[in-house]
């Protein structure tokens, strides 16, 4: 998987792909991270990458030309399964959206910044627009590394244990239940029994329940979809 990212603060996104799985998931190819700096695409002389919004209002809007001309370019690459627009008024991002992203080849992310990116990018370029949740961010970069980060991790190969991705909580609309390591009592605190009884029927049996009641506690609106 390809993934282009178009940002006008790219030292934001420097730290988030340099470690861990994302590192990983690069190292052995499964994925590769390209940032691209908008302002480099812009063809004013002040390399400017915003401007007063027409009809008045405070704050700037993101034009088209620089990020049209990074895309177009882009475009001239490859082909691309999609181009996401990171923005608060975007569709919720889910586990079922993460999973379908991590079947794509090549995909492009744009970050928005201020008001938002002139209407027109929208029409012309955007397939999908993505929110992380209701709540606002200065602006699409952070959005982007967690769409990456939730993305990349289900590419087969990322995580060495096949089946661990398939055991958080979301994939099948259940929490996570509780987990716990050696020791078997700290300060007094014990594991349950169960999880050292060796009987794996019973274990499975007490992690579902354990789920299923998290779940109703916390998130009842997860077993009523
Ligand atoms: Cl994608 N962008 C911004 N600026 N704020 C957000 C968001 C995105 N998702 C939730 N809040």
């Amino acid at each position: 998987m390809r993934i282009d990212i178009l940002t006008i603060l790219p030292r934001l996104l420097d730290g988030p792909f340099a470690d861990s799985i994302l590192e990983r998931a690069q190292q052995k190819n499964l994925c590769e991270i390209h940032l691209h700096n908008i302002r480099d695409h812009s063809t004013d002389k002040h390399k400017s990458v915003d401007d007063y919004q027409f009809g008045g209002g405070a704050g700037m809007v993101m034009m088209v030309q620089p990020i049209a001309d990074c895309i177009d370019s882009l475009k001239k690459e490859r082909t691309y399964d999609e181009i996401i627009f990171l923005t608060p008024d975007g569709e919720r991002l889910e586990q079922r959206r993460c999973n379908e992203f991590s079947l794509l080849k090549n995909i492009i992310l744009l970050c928005g910044h201020y008001k938002g990116v002139d209407q027109r990018v929208r029409e012309h370029y955007i397939t999908k627009e993505i929110s992380i949740g209701d709540y606002v961010l200065s602006g699409g970069e952070i959005a982007a590394a967690v769409l990456v980060d939730s993305v990349v991790r289900l590419i087969p190969g990322v995580i060495n244990d096949e089946t661990s991705a398939l055991t958080d909580s979301f994939q099948d609309n259940l929490l996570a239940p509780p987990v716990y390591t050696r020791p078997a009592e700290y300060n007094g605190w014990k594991v349950p029994e169960i999880l050292t009884s060796g009987n794996f029927k019973l274990i499975e049996d007490w992690r579902m329940e354990q789920a299923y009641r998290k779940t109703k506690e916390r998130r009842p609106d997860l077993l009523n979809q």
